[in-house]
């Protein structure tokens, strides 16, 4: 099995990556996150953003799997397949789903839960997306919550009604705005009934008999490394793990079997929400990339915070995920500068780490910079290694140099054909 990863705060081009390199597998499966997720890719030219759809839906020869690590949230869930069913007038997509009867259901009282954390005043605010993701985790580990494969249990509804009225009132205890609790739930149970419409498995046999008959499996992660709940940049982090290890544990697939990890990451760095960004410009520099690079939130909107390209950082992510097939994206957007600037270490204290772990600076690190010559991609579409700049090639040697790593992919553009296979 190989597995794809972001590696920095997210939004770094997983979709189109995986959209391109998808054509070679039997099966794409998703192994983190939910409805907080984009990824955008272009079909047809149109650009389209997946949430909790793995991104070899396109694609009628993939199964596309949903694991037991993800948080469903049955009425995002309708929504994104009718939606892209009538986007691709594909009705038949469904047929190219599989749900892990062991995925936790996203309760819509979780969502009312995630706003009141995030707004109220006695509590941390993280700037989450409001899917409900943390109460939905949270509930995992509490051994509260309704799993896929309850949908089909007899007392499926009672358990919901008693779960949900008791959040309920507590929830209108505290003052939590909410529209009536008969409309969450019954929104919530005809979603449900939706699901029954997709084959739901013990997705880790089908996997597993998938790989043992020789076909290929591609994990796709959500989100992205210094996000992860343990290793990331916690409490601003999101409530799942998203390095490459978790696909083992949400997948059932033994770390034995993990052939390639992907890493993707831009020639620069964003991030949505709160929490440390060591990188980080703002001013009207800041406004124009975020503006050439389209970086806002694909479903919140949101504008990305954004910033330099973070050495420390990027080479802590490669650690943790044993990136073997680097990924590089959207070096087309600094296109036009005249040097560009990159972080290849901290100072802290006086002293230079050159690998860190996002965790353990804080505002006090310093970044040090170095600077490298602008390149020009003209605006025609580039999709060979001879059309790319010199001062461009410059910078990926000095990525590969001091990631001791090469970098195997280059993307030139959100189209499919942008792409450069350098390795
Ligand atoms: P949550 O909702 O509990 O997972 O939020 C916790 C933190 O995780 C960040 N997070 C994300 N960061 C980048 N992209 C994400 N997906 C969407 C996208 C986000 C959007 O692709 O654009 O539409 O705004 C994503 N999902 C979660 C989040 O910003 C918090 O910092
Ligand atoms: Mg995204």
């Amino acid at each position: 099995m190989d597995i794809l990863i972001g590696l920095q705060w997210g939004d770094e081009g997983k979709g189109k990556i995986i959209d391109l390199i998808s054509r070679d597998y039997d099966i794409i499966a998703r192994f983190n996150g939910g409805a907080n997720a984009g990824h955008s890719i272009y079909h047809n030219d149109k650009r389209i953003t997946l949430k909790l759809l793995p991104s070899g839906i396109f694609y009628p020869h993939i199964k596309n799997i949903i694991g037991t690590g993800v948080v469903i949230d049955p009425l995002a869930f309708r929504a994104e397949v009718e939606q892209l069913q009538a986007a691709l007038s594909d009705a038949d997509l469904i047929h190219r789903i599989l749900l892990s009867a062991k995925a936790h259901l996203v309760l819509p009282t979780y969502k009312y839960w995630d706003m009141y954390f995030e707004e109220s005043p006695q509590y941390r605010t993280i700037g989450t997306t409001k899917n409900g993701i943390a109460p939905t985790y949270s509930n995992k580990i509490l051994r509260q919550n309704v799993r896929v494969g309850d949908i089909f249990s007899n007392n499926f509804e009672a358990e919901v009604l008693q779960i949900l009225t008791r959040q309920y009132l507590d929830l209108q205890a505290l003052g939590q705005d909410m529209p009536m609790m008969q409309e969450l739930y019954d929104d919530f149970l005809e979603a449900c009934n939706f699901l029954k419409k997709i084959q739901i498995a013990d997705t880790e046999i089908i996997i597993n008999e998938a790989l043992s008959n020789n076909k290929k499996v591609l994990a796709e992660g959500a989100q992205a490394t210094l996000l992860d709940i343990d290793h990331g940049s916690y409490p601003y982090v999101t409530s799942s793990n998203t390095i490459a290890s978790a696909a083992c544990v949400s997948l059932g697939v033994s770390p034995k079997l993990i052939d390639k990890i992907y890493g993707v990451t831009k020639a620069y760095c964003t991030r949505v929400g709160n929490g440390l960004f060591p990188t980080e410009i703002t001013g009207s520099l800041a406004d124009e990339l975020r503006e050439k690079g389209g970086e806002f939130g694909s479903n919140t909107k949101r504008p990305r915070r954004v910033g330099w390209l973070d050495l420390p950082a990027l080479k802590y992510a490669i650690m943790l995920n044993g990136v073997t097939d680097l990924v590089l994206t959207k070096a087309d957007i600094l296109s036009g500068m005249s040097e560009v600037p990159i972080c290849t270490a901290y100072e802290i204290n006086s002293e230079t780490r050159d690998l860190t772990a996002p965790t353990s600076v804080d505002d006090s690190a310093r970044p040090v910079w170095k600077f490298l010559d602008g390149w020009d991609i003209p605006f025609s579409k580039i999709n060979q290694q001879a059309q790319v700049p010199k001062e461009l090639k410059l910078f990926i040697s000095f990525l590969e140099e001091e990631l001791k790593i090469p970098v195997k992919y280059l993307s030139t553009g959100p189209q499919r054909e942008e792409l450069i296979i350098l390795g």
